[in-house]
């Protein structure tokens, strides 16, 4: 076994060529942050059906305290986003309370505007400014609830949009926009970022209001430096190129974060790194290369998925452990030879040196850097052996669990 390991452990050395060596590599990795969603957690479905599973979350606390147990298999998902009223509680001094009880903090608010009756024809874009204000009055809210949790993110994401030509003026509809995020944006303290999220289609088909990066970008560039885009990569059309999006904004400092899915259809919200291992290579090649990677870059790496299949706690673990494989092939790219060839315009060896990183198996060295972290090297088999999900599966008998709506 030892004999094995060290010869894991070799195989990652020379495969090493990055121009860092492999402990500055494992260095960050160990620091990575990739946030868990507080919804991931409970039942989900498609609009066919929603199998409920056992041992889910009833209570917003409970959601945490799994989302706490990914963060203790894996080692880098030390925070959770919240969505609003979904995890709405009387005391959300208690709520941050006890996520750090259980070693995580709350990262992201998510006001949700979208299921209510008022929101048929949109929220803040709403043609009636009676809806306008409701929707408003709760991202006003959520800033409040953001405080409270002590968390630095507002993160909207909006359903609003129209169904048919003419149903609505695509221009007013733009200038209620601005209006609710402007007045929302100036209620925010200074360390708090918004960040406003695009998505191509669905629930609106014939346009939605914010439906791609650009629409998002003018949006965050009139309201000033603390509104930056969020990318879900579940939201663009099928074959879009979602680095050059993430290169563009880094360029201009408006990549606020991610929301980390995979799809293969529409808006699949499968585990991140399903479906197209490569593609989130190639965007956090771009993450690397413009170091960004690490907190203090200021973007966000958040999952958002709905598990309705598979286990749910499981499932974030083998998503997260996704981002840290992607992650680790980029920071193994070798940068000074890709430059070089790059500079002599050799194609070839250009895609050649990038393939090398993302061909490498990385296990390996992320199982060297959880071993480093003090957990156990393989966060999949280890939760499976914990009894963790035999105890809330007795524990959580009784309520109503927790799901969309919910
Ligand atoms: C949306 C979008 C939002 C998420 C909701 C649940 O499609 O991705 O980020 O909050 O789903
Ligand atoms: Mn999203
Ligand atoms: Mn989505």
């Amino acid at each position: 076994m030892r004999e094995r390991e060290e010869e894991m452990e070799t195989e990652v050395e020379t495969r090493t060529r990055s121009g860092r060596d492999t402990a500055q590599v494992r260095a960050l990795l160990a620091r990575q942050h990739i946030e868990t969603p507080s919804w991931a957690y409970g039942n989900s479905g498609t609009r066919f059906k929603v199998f409920g599973q056992r041992g889910v979350p009833r209570t917003p606390y409970e959601k945490i305290s799994d989302a706490a147990t990914v963060h203790r298999f894996t080692g880098v998902a030390p925070s959770v986003a919240i969505h609003i009223p979904w995890d709405a509680v009387d005391d959300y001094g208690k709520l941050a309370a006890h996520a750090r009880d259980e070693g995580v903090t709350i990262g992201a608010v998510n006001p949700n505007t979208f299921q209510e009756d008022d929101y048929r024809l949109g929220s803040v874009c709403n043609p009636d400014p009676r809806i306008r204000r409701k929707a408003t009055d709760h991202l006003l809210e959520c800033v409040e609830i953001a405080k409270q949790v002590g968390s630095h993110h507002l993160s909207l994401w909006f359903a609003d949009g129209t169904n048919y030509p003419g149903q609505d003026s695509i221009r007013a509809r733009q200038d209620r926009l601005a209006e609710a995020l402007a007045e929302t944006y100036v209620a925010m303290p200074d360390d708090m970022t918004m960040l406003v999220e695009y998505k191509l289609f669905e629930p609106s088909f014939y346009q939605m209001d914010l439906p791609d990066w650009g629409t998002s970008l003018l949006h965050c560039l009139h309201l000033g430096p603390q509104a930056k885009v969020l990318v879900d990569t579940g939201h663009h059309a099928p074959g879009t190129n979602i680095e050059m999006i993430v290169a563009t904004l880094l360029r201009e400092g408006r990549l606020g974060g991610f929301h980390f899915n995979s799809r293969f259809y529409a808006d699949d919200d499968l585990m991140v790194g399903a479906a197209d291992p490569f593609g989130l290579f190639r965007i956090m090649h771009e993450i690397v290369s413009a170091d960004a990677l690490l907190q203090e870059a200021g973007v966000a790496f958040m999952l958002d998925q709905c598990h309705n299949i598979e286990a749910k706690i499981p499932a974030q673990i083998r998503s997260v452990m996704n981002v840290q494989e992607a992650t680790a092939k980029a920071l193994l790219v070798d940068a000074d030879e890709l430059a070089r060839a790059r500079a002599d315009g050799d194609v070839l060896r250009a895609n050649a040196v990038l393939m090398d990183g993302y061909d490498t198996d990385v296990r390996p060295l992320l199982a060297q850097v959880r071993e480093e972290l003090g957990i156990d090297p393989d966060p999949v088999r280890a939760y499976a052996a914990s009894g963790y999900q035999q105890r809330i599966e007795d524990e959580r008998v009784g309520g109503a669990a927790a799901g969309w709506g919910a």
